[in-house]
């Protein structure tokens, strides 16, 4: 009898697009808790159809006004606020089924359509936010596969506190739940998971902590965003790339 033993995982980490190497990864996980990946897990989990991401508003347009328009959901924002037009803001709570069942969502954010568009030539692509944390991460663990990229969105350009706690959490998780070795390989994923232990059981407070957090709660009432985005493996959905750009519900 041959035993099949898994393979090591190596997992880096990401903070800001910029630095991710011009490499094809295996699997990419891309981290915007606040709030654009959580909005993405929470679409796909109300019945969306599919949702093509858009780092640029032209071309999100162009897409857009080809589709029909009965089936299709503009969605995003800019600095916070919803882009003028469009059907929705960029909050996981407008994304009920009655706005997004069985439609495509053509979305563009600041900072989280940037990240996916950036490693949209990795073999797997996937979207995370703490919500769905187990669900990607035993998703990984079925791969079976070596390297792993988590890339977190920050905010234009710079670092933030909530995509490393979410990246944090993802690699605890593996390392709490993989058979085999998990090897963190860089500082920066050492630092999100000293930051998940400190974290970990407030989370919510995290999450308003952080800049973004605060450039929110300076725009009005997110309250209600905050409590979902800090919601910890409540939701089953694995959203990933099926074609370029194109994210579905696996
Ligand atoms: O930057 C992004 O992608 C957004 O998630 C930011 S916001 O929370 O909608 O302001």
């Amino acid at each position: 009898m041959v035993l099949e033993i898994d393979p090591i995982i190596n997992l880096t980490y990401y903070h800001v697009a910029n630095d991710v190497p011009e490499i094809s990864p295996n699997i990419a996980v891309v981290i915007d808790v606040l709030r654009a990946t959580t909005t993405i897990s929470w679409a796909l989990k109300n019945g969306a159809d599919s949702i093509q991401v858009f780092a640029d508003l032209d071309s999100l347009k162009e897409s857009a006004f080809r589709w029909n328009a009965d089936q299709r959901v503009m969605i995003g924002e800019r600095g916070g606020k919803k882009i003028e037009g469009f059907d929705l803001g960029n909050s996981p709570l407008s994304v009920t089924k009655k706005a997004v069942y069985g439609k495509r969502l053509f979305m563009s954010t600041t900072n989280g359509t940037r990240s996916l568009e950036k490693v949209q030539h990795a073999n797997h692509l996937f979207a995370m936010g703490l919500p769905n944390r187990r669900a990607v991460a035993e998703k990984i663990i079925s791969l079976k596969s070596k390297n792993v990229l988590i890339l977190g969105s920050g905010w234009e350009g710079s670092y933030s506190l909530e995509d490393s706690l979410a990246a944090g959490a993802l690699a605890s998780y593996l390392k709490k739940n993989y058979h085999s070795e998990v090897n963190i390989l860089n500082d920066e994923l050492q630092s999100a998971l000293a930051l998940w232990q400190i974290w970990e059981n407030d989370i919510l407070g995290c999450l308003k902590t952080a800049t973004h957090g605060k450039r929110l709660t300076s725009l009005g009432d997110y309250e209600e965003d905050f409590k979902c985005c800090a919601q910890l493996d409540c939701l089953d959905i694995v959203p990933a790339q099926v074609e370029r750009g194109v994210i579905r519900a696996s």
